[in-house]
């Protein structure tokens, strides 16, 4: 593994988890000399998760770690390339990437979606991953955040009690417009581990074919979760209509009623939640909740993946 951005970059997912489950029992177990690396964790936008959890891993494999606010605390970045740079950003990513993965032997970096027509470029990360020599790993890109998609897996692979549970992920509603790079990578990730994924939303939420696959789409959010075994609430904004809020209707919220028509499933969601908007405190507070292990797991997928690339 050179980087990690996607799932393509997993050519081996049952040998991936496995790894994940010895980081899980032996958090602190060093194998190798990664001592003394350094990772570098660089943020656009904001983070709770992402940034502590990412900061723990690294800690467990006792490297350095560094958090760089990139966003506030740095030169405002120009991305495109032959930019005549007379306006108000000072620095190319080209120096930015070359002359931090000088200093790092591995960058992680956070850039969300900013719901504009080019996002599916992908700009800031595929800038990062040519002008970096480090590896680079994806904290939320635009389109994809595969260590969530990576911590969920070890979630459901944890709870589940048949080899292909039926997992539902659910379009819920939100007051503002978010971006697709949950449900992407969810999706895609789902899916290449084998379960059975039915991705239920409003007419106009499709996501992007290259993400959705062979997922079943199903638009009666009740039929969705008809003996389903994990539901996963998560809200984005259209992808056709590229960034919008096309529907805000209140009964797609994941309630109990809805639980009860599934197969005692467990529920789901990455946050940070709106709670009573995307789902009742009935439910994220009931047993069946796996939304703070799932948190707890992100620990698992970064150290896991950091491990990898630095070993
Ligand atoms: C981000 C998203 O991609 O949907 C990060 C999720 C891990 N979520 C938000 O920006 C939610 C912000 C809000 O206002 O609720």
């Amino acid at each position: 593994m050179k980087q990690f951005f996607s799932i393509d970059d997993v050519s081996d997912l049952k040998q991936l988890l496995e790894e994940a489950k010895v980081v899980k029992e032996n958090p602190f177990e060093l194998k190798g000399n990664i001592r003394n690396k350094s990772i570098c964790l660089l943020f656009l936008n904001p983070s709770l998760r992402t940034r502590l959890s990412s900061q723990r891993a690294a800690q467990n494999l006792r490297v350095n770690v560094t958090i760089f606010d990139v966003g506030s605390g740095g030169w405002q970045l120009e991305f495109t390339d032959g930019a005549i740079m007379n306006s108000d950003k000072a620095e190319h990513v080209k120096e930015a990437a070359a002359v931090i993965g000088t200093y790092f032997d591995l960058i992680a970096i956070r850039a969300f979606a900013k719901l504009e027509d080019k996002d599916y470029q992908e700009q800031v990360l595929s800038q990062f991953m040519k002008h970096c020599p480090a590896p680079v790993v994806n904290l939320e890109s635009s389109t994809r955040h595969p260590l969530q998609a990576f911590a969920d897996l070890v979630t459901i692979e944890a709870y589940k009690k048949t080899k292909k549970p039926k997992v539902v992920l659910t379009w819920a509603p939100h007051p503002r417009a978010l971006p697709q790079a949950v449900a992407n990578s969810f999706s895609l990730w789902t899916q290449a581990a084998g379960y059975d994924l039915t991705i239920a939303h409003p007419e106009g939420y499709e996501l992007a074919p290259e993400f959705s696959g062979n997922a079943k789409v199903e638009y009666d959010q009740r039929k969705a979760f008809e003996e389903a075994d994990f539901i996963y609430a998560k809200n984005w904004s259209s992808y056709s209509n590229y960034g919008e809020i096309l529907c805000k209707d209140s009964n797609w919220m994941v309630s109990e009623d809805k639980m009860k028509l599934t197969n005692n499933a467990k529920f789901m969601h990455c946050l940070p939640v709106r709670r009573n908007v995307v789902v009742s405190d009935a439910v994220i507070d009931s047993k069946d909740s796996l939304v703070v292990e799932q948190a707890e797991n992100r620990i698992v997928s970064a150290q896991t993946i950091f491990k990898r690339l630095l070993s």
